[in-house]
C-alpha cells in the first residue's frame, strides 16, 4: 500500500472499475443472493441548473445523497441515485446574448463539464438515467400532460399582467426589473394585460395544506422539517372570513352599474361591521378606474401606485397612502353611506381587492384614518375574561394614541362587541356568525374561505423553455395540438438579441396549418416556466427512456422518493408545484402516490465568506 493518498491515481482506478461492472446501475425489483425481494430506498437530490461549473453547495448536497446511498446498499437495500439537469431558463438566454452563440450550444457544453466533474467526484450516480429538461424526449410529456389538464379544466387561458420593456419591446421577468426599470435598456416598466395559460393549483389548495398542517392525515409530511411545513403553510395561508357586498349605484360610461351595484370585500373581521367608516379598493379596481376617468389628481395617484411593485411584501412596507374617490356605497346593515378611497395597501389579486375600513380594530386602517382625519369607531372592546365584565380603563381606545396590540385582538375571551346594536355582548366569533346569518338573508354574503396562494401562471414570453402546445388560428381561436404531433420542437439555433423571443421571428416555428380547419396558422410563441420542468423529472428518472407513457412500472415501484435531498431556497414553490404537479398525475391514473417526497432534508446554502 502507498504510504501517501494520491487521489488521481486510487481514484481514477476505482472509478475505472466501478465503470467497467456498471456499478452503480439498478433495475426495478432486484434480488439478493438468495433470491429475497431487495427492499427499494429512493435517495435523489434537487437536479442542477447547468450553470457552468458545480460549486460547493452542489458538492455537499450530492456527498450528503451518495454517502447516504452507499451506506443503504451496503445494508442490503436497491437503492436508486439519479442524477439530471434543469436545462431551460434565463441564465442560458442571457449568455446567449453575451456570446452570440445559441442557448442549446452553451448549455450542452456545460452539461458535459458538470458531468465530468461529478464523475471525478467518484458519485454513486446510476448514469443511464440521466435526464436533460431541454430534450425533446422529456419535454414532450411537459406538453402532454399540459394537454390533459386543458381537458380536465385544471389548465386554462386567462389575461396576465406582465412587465413590458417600451424600448427593447419585449416583456421581463420579475428579476429583470430593477427599480421599476429595464434591467437593458433603463426605461421605465410598463404593466400590460396579455392572454396566458393558468394551472389551477388552488383547486388542490386544501389537500397541499392538510399533508402540512394536520398530523391527523394520512399523507401528513412527518419527515420534512417542521419549519418547510409551517413556510408552506403559510404560502397557501388559508383564511376563514366574511365576504360580502356594499351596495351601491354607481354606473360606468355605459350606463349601467358597476360590478352590477355591489363593492364586494373580503373580511376575517365580521365582528366589526358596525366599526366600518370608510372603504378603500385597490388602484387597479374598477371604482377606482371609473373615479379616476374625471379625475385627474386621482389617475395621477393611481399611476404612481402601479408603478414599483405589487407583492404582499413590497406593500407591507410602503407607508399607507389613499386618495378619495368622491364616490358612496351603502353599509348593508345600517344603510349608512360610506366613503370608498383608493388605497395602496389594497392589493388587487387578493379577496376582490377591496376592504372594509375599520379603523379602531385594523392597525393599517387606523394609521390610514389617523393620516386622512377619517372617524375612528370602536366596536369591541375589552373584557376580563373570569368576571366577563369591562375593565373601565381599558375599554376605551384612544383614537389619537398609538396604536395598541388590544385593539385588534379576536379573542372570545376577552373581547365583546360593543356600540354594534344586535350585535352587543356578543364575542366575536358569534358576532361573525350573527353577521353572515344578517347578510346572507339579504342576499349580500355569506361565509367564504380565501387562499393567499394564487393559480400558476405558466406563460412566459421567453425563447429557452417548453412550447406551449397551442395553435393559434383566426376563426378557430386557440387550438391544442393533437397528441400525435407531440413534442412541439423548440428550435435549438436560435440566439436571442434582446429584443423580445426570438420564436417570433422564426417561420419554420412559427407557421403551421391548424389542426381543426388546416387554414394556415400561427404556433403560440410563450414557453412554460421552468419550475414546470422541476415539478417531475424525479418521477421520469425512474422510467427514463419510455416514449410510449410519461412514466409507468419503474414510477411504480420507485416512487414515492424516500429521501429528497436540496436546498432551503426551494422551500416554497418548488415543493409545492411538485406536489401539485403529482396530485394531478395520480388524478389523471398516471401514479399512485398522492405525494412525492416521503422524506425532505435541506441543507444550508453555502455562503462565500471574503
Ligand atoms: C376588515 C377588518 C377589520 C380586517 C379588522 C381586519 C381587521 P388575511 O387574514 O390575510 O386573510 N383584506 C382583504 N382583502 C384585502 C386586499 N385585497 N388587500 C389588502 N387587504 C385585504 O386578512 C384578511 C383581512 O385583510 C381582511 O379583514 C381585510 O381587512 C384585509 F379589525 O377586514 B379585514
Ligand atoms: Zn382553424
Amino acid at each position: 500500500m502507498n504510504e501517501k493518498y494520491v487521489p488521481a491515481e486510487v481514484e481514477t482506478a476505482a472509478q475505472a472499475h466501478w465503470n467497467a461492472l456498471d456499478a452503480y446501475r439498478v433495475t426495478e425489483g432486484a434480488r439478493d443472493s438468495q433470491g429475497q425481494l431487495k427492499p427499494k430506498f429512493y435517495a435523489c437530490s434537487m437536479l442542477p441548473y447547468p450553470s457552468g461549473k458545480l460549486h460547493m453547495g452542489h458538492v455537499r448536497n450530492y456527498t450528503i445523497n451518495d454517502m447516504l446511498t452507499r451506506q443503504l446498499r451496503m445494508k442490503g437495500f436497491n437503492v436508486l441515485m439519479p442524477m439530471g439537469w434543469d436545462a431551460f431558463g434565463l441564465p442560458a438566454e442571457n449568455a446567449a446574448m453575451k456570446g452570440k452563440t445559441p442557448p442549446a450550444q452553451w448549455t450542452y457544453s456545460n452539461i458535459a463539464y458538470m458531468k465530468g466533474q461529478m464523475q471525478a467526484m467518484g458519485l454513486a450516480i446510476d448514469w443511464s438515467r440521466e435526464v436533460a429538461t431541454c430534450q425533446p424526449s422529456y419535454y414532450k410529456w411537459n406538453q402532454w400532460l399540459f394537454l390533459q389538464m386543458l381537458k380536465a379544466g385544471i389548465a386554462e387561458r386567462r389575461t396576465q399582467v406582465v412587465n413590458w420593456d417600451p424600448v427593447d419591446q419585449t416583456v421581463l421577468a420579475n428579476e429583470q426589473v430593477i427599480d421599476g426599470k429595464g434591467w437593458r435598456s433603463g426605461a421605465p416598466v410598463e404593466k400590460r394585460e396579455i392572454p396566458g395559460y393558468y394551472l389551477n393549483i388552488v383547486k388542490y389548495a386544501d389537500e397541499l395544506l392538510s399533508a402540512v398542517a394536520n398530523p391527523e392525515d394520512p399523507n401528513y409530511l412527518s419527515g420534512w422539517p417542521e419549519r418547510v411545513r409551517l413556510m408552506q403553510e403559510n404560502w397557501i395561508g388559508k383564511s376563514e372570513g366574511v365576504r360580502f357586498a356594499f351596495p351601491h349605484e354607481i354606473k360606468g360610461a355605459d350606463g349601467t352599474l358597476i360590478q352590477d351595484g355591489k363593492l364586494y370585500v373580503f373580511t376575517t373581521r365580521a365582528d366589526t361591521i358596525m366599526g366600518v367608516t370608510f372603504c378603500a379598493v385597490a388602484p387597479e379596481h374598477p371604482l377606482a378606474t371609473h373615479a379616476a376617468a374625471g379625475n385627474a389628481e386621482l389617475a395621477a395617484f393611481i399611476e404612481e401606485c402601479k408603478k414599483g411593485g405589487t407583492t404582499e411584501a413590497e406593500l407591507a412596507l410602503k407607508e399607507k397612502e389613499g386618495r378619495p374617490t368622491g364616490l358612496f356605497v351603502t353599509h348593508p346593515l345600517t344603510g349608512a353611506q360610506v366613503e370608498v378611497w383608493v388605497g395602496n395597501y389594497v392589493l388587487m389579486s387578493y379577496g376582490d381587492g377591496a376592504v372594509m375600513g375599520v379603523p379602531a380594530h385594523d392597525e393599517r386602517d387606523f394609521a390610514f384614518a389617523q393620516k386622512y382625519g377619517l372617524d375612528i369607531k370602536q366596536v369591541v372592546g375589552r373584557v376580563f375574561p373570569i368576571e366577563r365584565a369591562v375593565r373601565p380603563d381599558e375599554v376605551e381606545l384612544n383614537p389619537r394614541g398609538d396604536w395598541q396590540e388590544w385593539y385588534g385582538w379576536k379573542s372570545d375571551a376577552f373581547m365583546r362587541c360593543m356600540n354594534s346594536g344586535v350585535l352587543d355582548g356578543l364575542s366575536p366569533s358569534q358576532a361573525v356568525t350573527k353577521v353572515a346569518e344578517l347578510l346572507s338573508a339579504k342576499g349580500l354574503g355569506e361565509k367564504k374561505t380565501t387562499w393567499r396562494l394564487r393559480d400558476w401562471g405558466i406563460s412566459r414570453q421567453r425563447y429557452w423553455g417548453t412550447p406551449i402546445p397551442i395553435i393559434h388560428c383566426d376563426d378557430c381561436g386557440a387550438v391544442p395540438v393533437p397528441e400525435k404531433d407531440l413534442p412541439v420542437v423548440l428550435p435549438e439555433d436560435l440566439i436571442p438579441d434582446g429584443s423580445g423571443n426570438p420564436l417570433n421571428k422564426c417561420a419554420s416555428f412559427l407557421n403551421v396549418a391548424c389542426p381543426c380547419c388546416g387554414k394556415p396558422a400561427r404556433r403560440e410563441t410563450d414557453t412554460m416556466d421552468t419550475f414546470i420542468d422541476s415539478s417531475w423529472y424525479f418521477m421520469r428518472y425512474c422510467d427514463p427512456s419510455n416514449d410510449q407513457a410519461m412514466v409507468a412500472d419503474g414510477a411504480k415501484y420507485w416512487m414515492p422518493m424516500d429521501q429528497y435531498i436540496g436546498g432551503i431556497e426551494h422551500a416554497i414553490l418548488h415543493l409545492l408545484y411538485a406536489r401539485f404537479w403529482t396530485k394531478v398525475m395520480r388524478d389523471l391514473k398516471l401514479v399512485e402516490v398522492s405525494e412525492p417526497f416521503h422524506k425532505l432534508l435541506t441543507q444550508g446554502m453555502v455562503l462565500n465568506h471574503i
